[in-house]
């Protein structure tokens, strides 16, 4: 496997096969994969080498998981309350915690100095009625995972989070934060904006190995196979959905792997320079991010974040109007595309069971009070009366 590898990735191997623990074994195959040049003669080793790694990684998850269930530590990651978790991501002193004073008024410890925040803090955005939990967190930095004693805990609070914020400091080069985030995130098992390669994977009793989309992926049957097989999978039914590299079905086997959604929020407009910077980040970032410009400390642009950020949650708001014409002041929260049913079935079971019909105010509406279904798609913004026997 060693030849043309560099003197360190030789040694590294080396390390690596040497490696007893699976923590060691993690930390040895990383680091080897990492001296191992990338490029299309090496693709498939390191696609081989990685989905070894997602077994060692896996195998690790489910160990700690046990130990979990013994052993409780003291709270670090906030829990989530409200309509929907966002996190504040960012080197450090990119001006994280001044944005969630000004958003939320909580209180946040702001510094010139570099790591002012040591734990997460929390605040409520009020989103026209929808409660949004918004979080500073301490700052990524290069390394975090291997360096910091709370690494494992960001990443945890990072995971759970139905949105994250990038925040960038625009007095300093601004794809260099993006780029260092994108791949310190990484490290933890964080992928931003960007769909997981689809699959559909099932374990079958026997037969072997069936594989349906062969053709997509730039890889005999043998190496999906041996893929596979280090997976501890010898019989199944693989289909592969669309056009994809072996290490792109790696990726799609790693469940440790989470998926999010991000925006990028250019803070500091007001310093001098901060317009070159906020052009090179739009250049670089603005095909796999919505970047919005702001100045925290001038309260520039502040006014429209908060439904901004709603937007991107994948949420709508609907209040309800009940028989006496009153309209429920604070909105139900549910997921975009949820149709009368599903409010129908928070209001009330009753609601849901005998329902009648439901008559419909606002967005969704082809005029108000419509007369709709239990299926009628909701938009936000709608105001619904529901009619039971
Ligand atoms: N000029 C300018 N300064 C800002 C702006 N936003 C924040 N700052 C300043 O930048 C410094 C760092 O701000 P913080 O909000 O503490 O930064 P942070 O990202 O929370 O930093 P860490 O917690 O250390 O990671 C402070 O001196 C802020 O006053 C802004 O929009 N413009
Ligand atoms: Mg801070």
């Amino acid at each position: 496997m060693s030849t043309n590898l560099s003197p360190e990735a030789k040694l590294a191997e080396q390390e690596y096969n040497e490696a007893n623990t699976l923590e060691d074994k993690i930390v040895k195959l990383e680091k080897f994969i990492s001296l191992i040049p990338k490029h299309k003669a090496t693709e498939k080793m390191v696609a081989r080498l990685r989905s070894r790694l997602v077994k060692f990684k896996a195998e690790l998850i489910e160990r700690k998981q046990r130990q979990k269930a013994i052993t409780k530590g003291p709270m670090w990651v906030i829990p989530k309350e409200g309509d929907a978790q966002v996190v504040l991501i960012g080197v450090p002193n990119a001006g994280k915690s001044q944005i969630l004073k000004e958003l939320t008024g909580a209180n946040t410890k702001i510094s010139s100095h570099p790591f002012g925040t040591e734990k997460p803090i929390p605040g409520v955005l009020d989103c026209k009625g929808a409660i949004v939990q918004l979080i500073d967190l301490p700052s990524v930095f290069q390394n975090i995972k291997n360096e910091s004693k709370n690494g494992p805990k960001l990443f945890s609070q990072i995971r759970a989070a139905d949105l994250l914020l990038f925040i960038i400091d625009l007095s300093s080069d601004p794809v260099e934060q993006m780029s260092l985030l994108i791949e310190e995130l990484y490290t933890g098992g964080i992928i931003v904006n960007k769909e997981k390669p689809p699959i559909e994977l099932k374990k079958t009793g026997s037969g072997g190995a069936i594989i349906i989309g062969e053709d997509k992926i730039d890889a005999t049957r043998e190496e999906i196979i041996e893929i596979l097989n280090d997976q501890g999978l010898y019989n199944f039914s693989l289909k592969i959905l669309k056009k994809m590299t072996l290490s792109d079905l790696v990726q799609a086997l790693d469940y440790s792997l989470v998926y999010k959604n991000g925006i990028v929020i250019a803070n500091k407009g007001d310093i001098p320079g901060s317009k070159e910077n906020y052009e090179k980040l739009v250049n670089t970032f603005a095909q796999q991010f919505e970047i919005i410009p702001i100045s925290a400390l001038k309260g520039e642009n502040l006014k429209q974040l908060p439904e901004q950020i709603f937007s991107k949650l994948g949420l709508i708001r609907v209040r309800s109007k009940e028989p006496n014409g009153t309209i429920a002041e604070k909105p139900i929260v549910i997921k975009k595309g949820s149709t009368v049913g599903d409010v129908a079935k928070i209001i009330h079971s009753r609601f849901f069971e005998h329902f009648k019909n439901a008559k419909i105010y606002g967005p969704s509406a082809k005029f108000d009070g419509q007369s709709v279904g239990i299926n009628h798609v909701l938009q936000d913004g709608d105001i619904v009366e529901i009619f039971a026997d």
